[in-house]
């Protein structure tokens, strides 16, 4: 099966495929998943990912949502793979765990394991170099946006295309 084109949206008939592909894994249940599935849906999305990247998507998923992941989250994560701005806004949502609009330090901490998978030049990165290269107002915080901007920066494009 050939990969597919991630810079592409999913077309209604590819998100109805891919729901039927979710609901026929082995943990669902009520439209939602244990994460141990969550490689077989990569693979449906035919999203040209190693082995190292899906293990990481899997441990985003598991730590954020207790090791479930429901079909609304997933379509929408799905959907918004193609845009790497809505990706990046997505994740950054989600790693303001606390909802108080600031990346903490140990909010950081999670971010960064994810996107060492896109960019492993991040490695060994600390979050004092990171408040420093992305709080780009300078009130020695770095808001939603700021990660949004930052993750946009080290975001990369489907392997195939590099
Ligand atoms: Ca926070
Ligand atoms: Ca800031």
């Amino acid at each position: 099966m050939a990969f597919r084109d991630m810079t592409i949206p999913y077309t209604d008939q590819e998100i109805q495929d891919l729901r039927d592909i979710f609901r026929s894994l082995p943990t669902c249940t009520n439209d939602t998943i244990l994460t141990t599935d969550f490689p077989a849906l990569v693979i449906g999305m035919r999203y040209e990912r190693t082995p190292e990247q899906i293990q990481a998507y899997q441990k985003y998923w598991l730590e954020r949502n207790g090791g479930k992941l429901t079909l609304a989250d997933f379509l929408d994560s799905a959907q918004s793979v193609y845009k790497t701005s809505l990706y990046a806004k997505d994740y950054a949502v989600k790693a303001d765990k606390n909802q108080d609009g600031v990346i903490s330090a140990e909010e950081f901490s999670s971010i960064l394991e994810l996107m060492q998978v896109h960019d492993p030049k991040l490695q060994g990165r600390s979050y004092e170099d990171f408040v420093k290269e992305a709080d780009t107002n300078e009130d020695g915080e770095v808001d939603i946006e700021e990660l949004t901007k930052w993750i946009e920066k080290y975001s990369t494009r489907p392997q195939s295309e590099q």
